[in-house]
């Protein structure tokens, strides 16, 4: 089909006709995507079975990565680049009138993910299938990602985001690969001959059917697997002809709530109905993936004794936390194994990221909730809680407080991050600040018990997407310098450095900066009609919306800008367009407030002809990975201002830097390592310390009041959030004014304010003096290669899963069997 460009045109044109039976001509764009998606698939296939076949032959170790989320964003372009016929399709196309660019505008991004730990795992899988690593992934395939995010009236507005309503063309229903799950019921036990029998009766069974979704790796012929997890009914104990009325009902009602478990991501979980509904999805997930990879495990005649030589399970923050009990249940109750057995071979074969220390992200679960839907797990957690804390009372004899405070249950919940750093033998952090503040503050009474349990792996981006493929320009002029080899060996990036001092070479980078940032204007102006100018700073600030990401810092900063220029309308200033994106969760009205002022100002700066275009302010709606890849290329500036000691690591300003744009941030996550790759003089730096915040968290001593006396400029922007100068969002406004004067500022967005104003008076000036900023600029390119999420995960496969990439991995020892 792809052997050349003619054989390609025909064969397109063949299936487009035969299959949707009309002419080339008639079919719609989407017609021509999907076909050419499903000829893409379809050409994976064969490097899918013979990945498969190798991994079995080799008899190699593996990872399974199980996350509640996978931010995938397209794959077609993507994968016609590391399939290495790119150019070939885009030509044939050509040939046939259709533009190829045009057909990757019809793919749809599955969100199923919110955030970063999403598409870090999505990075993670274009690694380990790049790195021809054995990984492959669980997730669930929620018929509805994350919502769709309208803006009315400068307000959020959630829509459902039904993506798979046109079908999805990378996905292959695996029905005969379902696996039942179970949930609810009683657990009565049975000694026969001195051993226990656990029985699980008067369960509900819900079918789980995974749709696999191909990794392809990049040029290299291997072709991992990603399996989402659909949940649907069985009706086996329902006569269908026979019903009764209330038997109908019953099965409505059964059906509904089946599918329900697969149905969104994220449910509410403020009710209990949505907490029930979150647990559900958690068992859900686990449960269906660990019979899955048993199953396969066995098939190959692999010997459950030695599973941690084989095997390596992953779990993407606590949400996955259930797979270590279902891995004790089914050892124990299905293959007979006795405790300390199970628990060694448990705990060798998992391993934990945590990825934030905030509070309300550590999830802990009511028990009596656990132990009414999963009666069976909740003994084992019952149980692993026990030896857990005879052993702290070993060690610490009568420290009740300790223990009180380490403990998998305490005051009427489970605690997933406990239950998962117990039971596994890894625990990492995703950046080096990030993994200090775990050892000596957050997870300090752990690290003091098992240190070798805990270790840092700094995050990392796959440059494949972020720039091969989301940067293409750049792309090319990179590889017309130094040559392809950064594209396998993204390290290689720091030979831009010897071109530091060439003219010509920076003055290429800044064309090419500027071609993305006039396409940026122009999709700006026909999304918004609103102009900008692609000569300003184009500055962006895409993330979650969240009180510690601190978009509130940017956008009053931004206000104060503009009242500046109100009081001295000819004051010089570097045309600036502030770019904003983000989701705020449905329920977390502070963040929506934020996105309320952010379109406030926008429209007061906008339209305001004193501003004469020094100034613009655009939130571009619905964030997700594809808006994420226009974004990024275009930008100058890259903002990661959150509140020192928060942000676990950030992602995004490592693909920003991959793009050239220069960082204006706190000491905060993977802003330190960044930090040292690119040197202090390369970066825009302002504000508190991890340490200095922490400290306050403890002690107090932090007045916001105080500054809101002393600084002029303080009131100067917050006044006018409570006296009616804004049309609308008065009690958001208010409640944006009142967290940062009447509760204490707790993100310290005042304290940090006069520091982030000269971060930014020192930024702009940089931009004037366009040869310094350029070398900037190519410092942050050339010395990006180590954010590359290859070197991640080569960390995570030799220091925690202790898998090799298959041309390394030892000889054949296990029979050959078909099998995909
Ligand atoms: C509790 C539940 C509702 C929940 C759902 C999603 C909790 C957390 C999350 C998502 C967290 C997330 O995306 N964290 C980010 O992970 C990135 C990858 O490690 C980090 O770079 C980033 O700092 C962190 O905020």
């Amino acid at each position: 089909m792809f052997r050349d460009k003619e054989s390609f045109k025909q064969a397109f044109q063949e299936r487009l006709e035969s299959f949707y039976g009309k002419s080339l001509t008639e079919t719609t764009q989407l017609e021509r995507y999907s076909t050419l998606a499903n000829m893409v698939r379809e050409h994976v296939s064969t490097d899918w079975i013979q990945t498969n076949r190798l991994y079995k032959k080799t008899g190699a170790k593996k990872v399974y990565y199980i996350s509640m989320e996978f931010l995938m964003g397209r794959l077609l372009r993507s994968y016609l680049i590391h399939l290495g016929i790119y150019d070939l399709c885009a030509e044939g196309l050509e040939d046939l009138g259709i533009s190829l660019r045009a057909l990757e505008e019809e793919e749809r991004d599955p969100g199923l993910g919110s955030g970063g730990l999403g598409r870090l795992a999505a990075d993670f899988l274009d690694s380990m299938a790049a790195l021809k690593l054995p990984g492959h992934a669980y997730g669930i395939r929620y018929r509805n990602g994350l919502f769709e995010q309208k803006i009315v009236d400068g307000y959020q507005v959630e829509v459902p985001d039904y993506w798979l309503q046109e079908g999805y063309d990378w996905e292959v229903r695996r029905f005969d690969r379902s696996v039942e799950v179970h949930f609810g019921g009683k657990v009565w036990m049975e000694k026969v001959r001195g051993r226990l029998f656990f029985h699980h009766e008067g369960y509900e069974s819900v079918l789980a059917v995974p749709y696999y979704v191909p990794i392809v790796g990049y040029r290299n012929k291997i072709v991992n697997t990603l399996r989402l997890w659909s949940a649907e009914s069985i009706f086996k104990e329902f006569n269908i002809n026979a019903l009764s009325e209330r038997d109908y009902t019953r099965m409505m009602d059964y059906k509904r709530s089946t599918e329900a478990i697969s149905g969104f991501l994220y449910p509410a979980d403020s009710t209990l109905s949505g907490k029930i509904l979150r647990i559900k999805q958690q068992y859900f997930l686990v449960s269906a993936s660990l019979q899955d990879l048993i199953k396969r495990y066995k098939r190959m005649g692999g010997d459950l004794r030695r599973l941690p030589e084989k095997i390596a399970i992953h779990i993407n923050d606590t949400h996955p936390s259930l797979a270590i009990p279902e891995m004790m249940r089914i050892l124990m109750d299905e293959e007979g194994f006795g405790w300390e057995e199970a628990w060694n071979l448990t705990v060798q074969t998992f391993s934990y990221t945590n990825h934030t220390i905030l509070a309300e992200a550590l999830e802990k679960w009511p028990i009596d909730m656990i132990q009414k839907l999963l009666p069976r797990i909740y003994m084992i957690i019952h149980e692993i809680n026990e030896r857990f804390c005879q052993d702290l009372w070993k060690k610490h004899p009568g420290d009740w407080d300790r223990i009180h405070q380490m403990a998998v249950e305490a005051d009427g919940q489970v605690k997933m991050a406990h239950l998962a750093i117990v039971g596994s033998h890894s625990v990492n952090g995703v950046s080096e600040i990030h993994t200090d503040i775990l050892k000596e503050k957050v997870m300090n009474l752990f690290y003091q018990e098992t240190p070798q349990k805990f270790n840092n792996k700094t995050n990392g981006i796959s440059h494949r997407r972020w720039l091969l493929t989301a940067n293409p320009r750049l792309s090319r002029l990179i590889s017309e310098q130094i040559g392809g080899g950064w594209i396998e060996n993204p390290l290689g990036l720091n030979r831009l450095l010897d071109v530091l001092d060439n003219c010509s070479f920076l003055d290429e980078l800044q064309k090419v900066k500027r071609k993305n940032k006039e396409e940026l204007s122009s999709y700006v102006k026909r999304k918004y009609g609103i102009p900008i100018d692609p000569a300003s700073i184009f500055d962006a600030h895409i993330k979650r919306i969240h009180a510690y990401k601190r978009q509130l810092l940017n956008i009053l900063h931004v206000f104060y800008l503009y009242l500046r220029l109100k009081e001295e309308p000819n004051r010089e200033m570097v045309p600036h367009t502030f770019l904003f994106a983000g989701k705020a969760a449905p329920n977390y009205y502070y963040a929506k407030a934020i996105i309320k002022l952010i379109h406030s100002v926008a429209d007061l700066v906008n339209r305001d002809p004193t501003v004469k275009d020094r100034l613009k302010v655009i939130f571009l709606e619905n964030y997700g990975v594809t808006l994420a890849e226009r974004i990024i290329p275009a930008a100058d500036v890259s903002e990661q201002i959150s509140t020192a000691s928060q942000e676990a690591s950030g992602t995004g300003n490592m693909k920003f830097m991959m793009n050239g744009a220069i960082t204006i941030g706190t000491l905060d996550g993977a802003n330190v390592e960044i930090l040292e790759a690119v040197g202090e003089e390369n970066l825009f730096l302002f504000g508190l310390k991890a340490e200095e915040v922490l400290e306050y968290y403890a002690r107090g001593g932090y007045q916001a009041r105080e500054l809101y006396r002393k600084d002029d400029r303080i009131p100067m922007v917050l006044e006018p959030l409570v006296s009616g100068f804004f049309h609308s969002g008065y009690e958001e406004f208010h409640a944006l004014y009142h967290s940062l004067i009447t509760d204490n500022d707790p993100f310290f967005v005042l304290k940090d304010f006069d520091s982030y104003v000269s971060a930014h008076e020192r930024l702009e000036k940089a931009y004037l003096d366009r040869d310094r900023w350029n070398r900037m600029s190519l410092i942050q390119i050339a010395q990006s290669g180590r954010f590359s999420s290859d070197g991640t995960i080569r960390k995570y496969a030799d220091e925690i899963w202790e898998i090799r990439s298959i041309e390394e991995s030892g000889q054949i020892d296990q029979p050959t069997r078909s099998d995909s």
